[in-house]
């Protein structure tokens, strides 16, 4: 942290984790996600090729529980929101995650990679719309008012995650790295380290425990996010 300075740039990567005391399920821990649906059935362009209602069911339910009062963003958030106001340098926050807790928080400056789950995309023009219904079967394409021709707007395994470009560049000039809530399980995301550690960035993770690329980080905070993440973030302003 010692290379710290007021102009320095920080990136950060979100998970699953940094939601979880939102209300909104994780991937892989007891009780997550993928212990209850297949990724293959519903996180593949295979899967949706075989059964696009299924996935749209997959998603619906999300997009449903999203909209849900009671799912707001937490002190995780709202602390990645203030660095970003209140740091001088650059804070870009990039997300793996669908859902758009950060944006409520605040943050502004924030990609994210494997999509929004409040956007869709039609199949035949590929433009992307602001989406907050179930999607169906029957769901009418807005440009061509054909049915069939929407998809979540979603990175699925096997295609390339977003803005990438904007991403690596953004770790090649970062001096601080905080990986967050993520089990680093799964790529190009879990390789953003490396490229951050390359760059001679301080690499800090702060994770409910250690993730599969721990021992790649040069310094940890295990906990729940909202406790473990405003507290880093108060002694990163401290050094403004
Ligand atoms: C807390 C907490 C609390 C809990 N506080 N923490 C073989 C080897 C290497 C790579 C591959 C391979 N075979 C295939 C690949 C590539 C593949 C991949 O990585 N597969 C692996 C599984 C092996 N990747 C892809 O296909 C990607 N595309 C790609 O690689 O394109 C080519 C390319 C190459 C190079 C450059 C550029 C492009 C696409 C990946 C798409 C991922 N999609 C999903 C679903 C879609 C979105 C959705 O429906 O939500 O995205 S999968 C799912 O996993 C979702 C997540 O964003 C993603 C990451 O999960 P995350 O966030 O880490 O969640 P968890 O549950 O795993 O971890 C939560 C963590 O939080 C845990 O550690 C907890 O402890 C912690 N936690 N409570 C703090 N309160």
């Amino acid at each position: 942290m010692e290379k710290l300075k007021p102009e320095s740039s920080i990136v950060i990567l979100t998970g699953a984790g940094i939601s979880k005391e939102s209300g909104l399920d994780t991937f892989r821990d007891v009780g997550g996600v993928w212990s209850k649906f297949r990724l293959e059935d519903v996180a593949t362009p295979e899967g949706f090729a075989r059964d696009p209602q299924r996935v749209h069911e997959f998603y619906n339910a999300r997009r449903r529980n999203l909209l849900d009062p009671e799912v707001k963003p937490n002190r995780a958030h709202d602390a990645l929101a203030r660095l970003e106001q209140e740091w001088p340098g650059e804070v870009l926050l990039v997300t793996q995650n669908i859902d758009d807790l950060h944006e409520r928080a605040g943050s502004r400056n924030l990609i994210h990679m494997h999509g929004e789950l409040f956007k869709v995309r039609s199949l035949y023009t590929h433009r992307v719309l602001e989406w907050q219904e179930d999607l169906t079967l029957e769901t009418l394409c807005p440009d061509t008012g054909r049915p069939g021709g929407l998809r979540p707007h979603v990175v699925w395994f096997g295609e390339m995650p977003l803005e990438m470009e904007r991403i690596y560049e953004a770790l090649s000039n970062c001096t601080l790295f905080m990986s967050i809530g993520t089990s680093g399980t799964v790529y190009p995301a879990a390789n953003f380290v490396y490229e951050a550690h390359q760059s001679g960035a301080y690499t800090v993770e702060l994770n409910l425990e250690p993730s599969n690329g721990a021992t790649f980080f040069q310094s940890h905070r295990h906990g729940p996010a909202t406790e473990v993440v405003p507290v880093f973030v108060d002694e990163v302003l401290a050094r403004r």
